[in-house]
């Protein structure tokens, strides 16, 4: 494996039978897009006003001039493509491509990260490859609502000092670099393994007020370092874009955590099940990580909504297993007992 192994030559390998040969084309129409979108982003401000507020998508969230472009890009080019039914966070409702026997669905998150388009900080392309559902009975919505361990391919391109397309179809997960000098995603990194075990956390602090014990406890144990109950220090890390913290934790580990709080509308968290969860929680797994709502595993969680939220967990295994135990247990009090806590019988 090295740089010289093309994308294209990747998928031409791996697609050897009927049954694959759709999705490796459906991911070569997301890498010809994700090339537009990466030239459109590395003009910054001389592609004109990328950041521009132009609307707000279905679920209120502001659309910017890029999430627009992407989106239409993105769609554009998946029409061509053997799938059926096309699902983005930028639109109520899946499209329907006037092809409604080809074999795929597409869910596409266009610009993940997009407070951060002016910003000059990484971006990305997520998308989720599914089987077209043969009980979905002329609902569009019910291809989508599929539970995450049904995707056939998912991955995301990052937009950053460097595009990169990071995939997985099943079979591990590898990054592809794109050489701007042929224009080629090339394999980089193949096999990624996310570390077990890590110091580095990735959450939105200003929330802590509105997050459940379980959460709060948890942060607390890490910002108590050596001192505390893990007896190790650990570091903290919010890009606020989540591809550019999953690109970070898989390349050295790391836990993310975008839990539900007492926020008007965040009950679920922020990230979407079908756009952002599951094809993360792909990728992790398939690098040795794991995806976790708080008690339950993303890839298990069936969808019921084309925009649902879910509480979102990743990353280093041992991290997120300890976390879910806690969750189990409910565990929020352990090292707040006043017994062990700084100012308690056994501090001085
Ligand atoms: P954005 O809305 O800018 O697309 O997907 C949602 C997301 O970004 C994530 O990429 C990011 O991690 C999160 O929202 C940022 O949330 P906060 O504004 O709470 O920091």
């Amino acid at each position: 494996m090295g740089a010289s192994i093309t994308l294209n030559r990747y998928l031409d390998d791996w697609a050897k039978t009927s049954d694959t040969r759709p999705t490796a084309e459906v991911v070569r129409a997301i890498a010809g897009a994700g090339k537009v979108i990466s030239g459109l982003i590395a003009q910054g401000q001389l592609a004109g006003p990328l950041g521009m507020i132009v609307g707000n998508n279905s679920d209120g969230d502001q659309q910017k001039e890029l999430d627009c472009l992407a989106n239409a890009q993105l769609i554009d080019t998946l029409k061509a493509s053997p799938v059926a039914f096309i699902a983005s966070e930028e639109l109520g409702q899946p499209i329907a491509t006037g092809k409604p026997d080809a074999p795929l669905c597409v869910a596409i998150d266009p610009l993940d990260g997009s407070s951060n388009i002016d910003t000059n900080v990484s971006v990305g392309t997520i998308f989720s490859i599914l089987p077209r559902s043969e009980e979905a009975n002329g609902s569009a919505n019910l291809h989508f609502f599929q539970p995450g361990s049904k995707q056939l391919g998912a991955g995301y391109i990052i937009y950053g000092p460097h595009t990169a397309l990071v995939l997985t179809l099943g079979e591990g997960t590898h990054i592809f670099t794109l050489d701007p000098g042929d224009g080629q995603f090339k394999l980089t990194k193949a096999n990624v393994q996310v570390p077990a075990q890590t110091r580095e956390f990735a959450i939105n602090a200003s929330n802590y007020r509105h997050w459940d014990k379980v959460i709060r406890s948890y942060i607390d144990e890490c910002l108590e370092g050596t001192e505390g109950h893990r007896g190790k220090d650990f570091n903290t890390r919010w890009i606020a874009s989540m591809v550019a913290e999953c690109h970070r934790i898989l390349m050295r580990g790391g836990i993310f955590l975008y839990p539900g709080d007492d926020r008007l509308g965040y009950g679920k968290g922020r990230l979407r099940l079908i756009y952002e969860g599951n094809p993360v929680a792909f990728l992790m797994e398939q690098a040795g990580g794991s995806a976790i709502t708080g008690k339950m595993r993303i890839l298990d969680v069936v969808p019921s909504d084309i925009h649902q939220r879910v509480p979102l967990i990743f990353g280093s295994s041992e991290e997120v297993a300890l976390l879910q135990g806690n969750h189990d247990t409910k565990r929020s009090t352990g090292h707040r007992s006043p017994l062990f806590s700084r100012r308690g019988l056994f501090r001085t």
